[in-house]
């Protein structure tokens, strides 16, 4: 009976360590967003460790594919980002769309892995009455050459500079962009395509086939290109959706300072 005593209190304490626990943990994890889309433990903490507040990315993922590999959906391209020297995709395609050129033509090629999106958007656009034309997709360095090459020649460095990437740093090689354009050729690589038929319907809806306009308007000091509205890149639905909901850019979203 004096043992029983003696050792009340511990038991007391004892109990009151292990409900104080409970509460702490409890408490910790609602200090954390809920997990809506039924992530994994391990997506789940990449969240919280690239959450800095209000920003989108929260129960996104942005590990998912990587920004390097050339070969990835979500490689980022830029001016600071050349591709590796004399880069071509190993699965290029020509894609069951209306082309601008013959099939034969290197720009008449795109990534298998944006094949199918690109050809249930062009079907979607037209069964909403909107023609598109694919105008040019992969284009090899040695073709980007050229056509830098006569844009310098034609308007000077500087102002070419402005509107299309050097040999080897342009999207168009890892075969995941690409410029759309009409049948009419209205507009074709000028800022008025945006109010063309085919302007307003990618605008409003490349997205959800995984396109993203990649040159935004307003963020030449961001992507390093003025605007063009008939640039497409495919980076896949998920990140598109990402981007367009937030109208980001690709560097904006994944912090990468362009100078
Ligand atoms: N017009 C884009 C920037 C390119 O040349 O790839
Ligand atoms: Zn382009």
């Amino acid at each position: 009976m004096n043992i029983m005593k003696q050792k009340t209190p511990f038991i007391f304490a004892g109990l009151f360590l292990v409900l104080i626990s409970i509460f702490i943990f409890r408490y910790v994890n609602v200090q954390y967003p809920p997990n809506e889309n039924n992530q994994t433990a391990d997506n789940f903490e990449v969240d919280v460790r690239e959450s800095t507040g209000d920003e989108p990315k929260v129960g996104f993922d942005t590990t998912l594919h990587s920004l390097e590999d050339p070969n990835s959906i979500w490689v980022i391209v830029n001016k600071q980002r050349p591709l590796p020297a004399g880069f071509v995709p190993s699965d290029l395609i020509v894609p069951s769309v209306k082309l601008r050129l013959g099939p034969n033509e290197e720009q008449m090629q795109l990534s298998r892995g944006a094949q199918q999106d690109l050809e249930n958007m062009f079907t979607a656009a037209q069964q909403e009455g909107v023609v598109l034309v694919f105008g040019s997709g992969y284009r090899s360095e040695a073709l980007q050459a050229q056509f830098y090459d006569s844009y310098v020649a034609r308007d000077g460095q500087l102002a070419a500079d402005r509107y299309s990437a050097r040999p080897g740093t342009s999207e168009h090689q890892t075969g995941l962009a690409v410029d759309i354009t009409s049948p009419s050729g209205e507009c074709h690589l000028e800022v008025c395509f945006e109010n063309t038929p085919q302007g307003v319907w990618l605008a409003g809806n490349a997205y959800t086939y995984g396109f993203i306009i990649r040159y935004l308007d307003g963020k030449e000091d961001i992507t390093g290109y003025q605007y063009e509205p008939w640039h497409l890149r495919y980076v896949g639905t998920e990140l598109a959706k990402e981007l367009h909901k937030n109208q980001l850019t690709m560097e904006e979203f994944f912090e990468i300072t362009v100078n």
